[in-house]
């Protein structure tokens, strides 16, 4: 519970500081958050170029070639500077509601939760919707019945915490709505897909005490919280055979 309270710390001195400012980021700023934020080689405003030009200082999943699991997240990309973790996600839009990053902050696929990738084991992750959906009320709990508009990913961060005596928590450590999360609303690209670009003040993750590498991963969810899409992913043929299935790394400046 020692980083629970770490991070809840920082959220606060984060929320207290400054006058707005998105600096040369440029982006959509989600919540009421206060910051100073300095330059940076991505920016946040819907153009993709800036991605191009990294280059492969990015680390990169594509979707494999053959059957995979979950198929509609198509390419996702991570760099992390001196300030934020920056990801781009190319996606098909078909039915999503919701998109989270999971982080394997000890980079210890051992450790943590291992049930999304063989390989790595997860202590914390992010969740926000990427879409607007009509909901009705079907018997007693709101269900969505029409996908109507993209929108800028604004998460809640949680920390899984395994306890002493055996038992497990998903535990929330930073609302949305902080601004220390800037996203772009997703656009089209081409054949129907759809992209965004997303800026996570590093700020907000100390309490995640993130070494100097770490991994990451992403999923997409539908409106009925079933994956739709995973990246990085190895084939169902290479699972067949064995095969572990590693998140992304990412190296800190
Ligand atoms: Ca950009
Ligand atoms: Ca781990």
């Amino acid at each position: 519970m020692k980083k629970f309270f770490a991070f809840v710390a920082m959220a606060a001195m984060l929320v207290a500081c400054g006058e707005p400012d998105n600096g040369g980021n440029g982006g959509t700023n989600n919540g009421g958050g206060n910051y100073d934020i300095p330059a940076s080689e991505i920016t946040i405003d819907g153009n993709f170029s800036d991605w191009d030009a990294l280059g492969d200082k990015a680390s990169i999943a594509t979707l494999p070639e053959g059957a995979v699991t979950y198929s509609q997240l198509k390419t996702l990309k991570l760099y992390a500077d001196e300030s934020f973790i920056h990801f781009f996600c190319e996606f098909d839009p078909a039915n999503t509601l919701v998109f989270v990053p999971y982080f394997d902050i000890d980079s210890d696929g051992f450790t943590g939760n291992t049930s999304k990738w063989s390989g790595s084991g997860y202590e914390g992750k992010a969740e926000g919707e990427i879409w607007t959906w009509r909901t009705e009320m079907e018997y007693d709990r709101e269900v969505c019945v029409e996908q109507l508009e993209p929108k800028a990913w604004d998460p809640s961060f949680y920390l899984y915490n395994e306890h002493d005596d055996g038992t497990t928590t998903t535990d929330c450590v930073f609302e949305s709505g902080t601004g220390a999360v800037i996203s772009s609303v997703p656009c089209t690209t081409k054949d129907g897909l759809y992209a965004f670009e997303v800026s996570i003040l590093r700020s907000i993750l100390y309490a995640y005490n993130l070494g100097e590498t770490f991994t990451m991963g992403m999923y997409q969810y539908n409106q009925n919280w079933a994956c739709i899409g995973q990246l990085p992913c190895i084939t169902d043929a290479d699972k067949s055979a064995g095969e572990l299935e590693y998140m992304l790394t990412v190296t800190l400046p």
